[in-house]
């Protein structure tokens, strides 16, 4: 009868630990308006490479908020214009778990005749799709992706127009995005679908063979302790 030495049995308790352990809280990350340098053109993360799209990055801070834009157009510290974007691109491919984004207003509050739209092309290493945020009210909002959203603060003068996406792109595996502007870019529509980003977070799609190589590692760990 086939029957497991105490070595054995370490070494396979060691190996399904790290196949187990591995995918969990392993290489979440976070990435903060605060984390993008004010008037830099862009930053690199170290898993993540952030860039404004044509100039630099601007923040405004409203309502309890610090929220980042891009320089320039018709509204210096937001995404206003269907040239300016924010560009996120992430050294191995991810899954997004929330993305907020602010000064997203109804229409009639602050400047806005509209109700605001936030554009949003993702990447998944083959193509992209593109997802819009649209403002309903003062605290509704409709995303045309997976996921729900939830409004941190309210679309309305005073606030800051905060939307919280959760799994924007779903289980998707992705290799970036961009907050861009939707435009149009007249004079008469101008601050209308301007907004800024806050936040997002994610985690990093751990390869198969890093889980092999992981259970292996532990596997040595355990062969180590025993030699001793
Ligand atoms: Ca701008
Ligand atoms: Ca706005």
């Amino acid at each position: 009868m086939f029957r497991l030495n105490p070595f054995h049995k370490l070494a396979t308790l060691a190996f399904g630990a790290g196949l187990a352990l591995a995918p969990a809280g392993a290489d979440a990350f976070t990435i903060q308006s605060g984390d993008l340098p004010v008037y830099a053109a862009d930053v690199d993360l170290g898993f993540a490479k952030v860039t404004a799209v044509p100039t630099v990055f601007a923040h405004k801070s409203v309502a309890g908020y610090d929220v980042v834009g891009v320089l320039g157009g018709w509204e210096g510290g937001e995404v206003d214009l269907a040239q300016e974007s924010l560009v996120f691109e992430f050294d191995a491919p991810s899954i997004i778990t929330s993305l907020d984004l602010g000064l997203l207003f109804a229409a009639g509050e602050e400047d806005d005749l509209w109700n605001e739209v936030a554009k949003v092309i993702v990447y998944d290493g083959s193509g992209s799709t593109e997802y819009t945020l649209s403002v309903v009210d003062g605290t509704t909002a409709i995303w045309s992706g997976p996921g729900s959203v939830a409004n941190l603060s309210p679309a309305t003068t005073g606030n800051a127009a905060v939307w919280s996406i959760s799994n924007p792109f779903g289980t998707a595996a992705i290799t970036g995005f961009t907050l861009v502007g939707e435009g149009p870019d007249t004079p008469a529509d101008f601050r209308n679908n301007d907004y800024g980003f806050v936040g997002v977070s994610g985690r990093v799609v751990p390869e198969p063979g890093t889980l092999v190589l992981m259970g292996f590692g532990l596997v040595g760990l355990a062969a180590a302790g025993r030699k001793r």
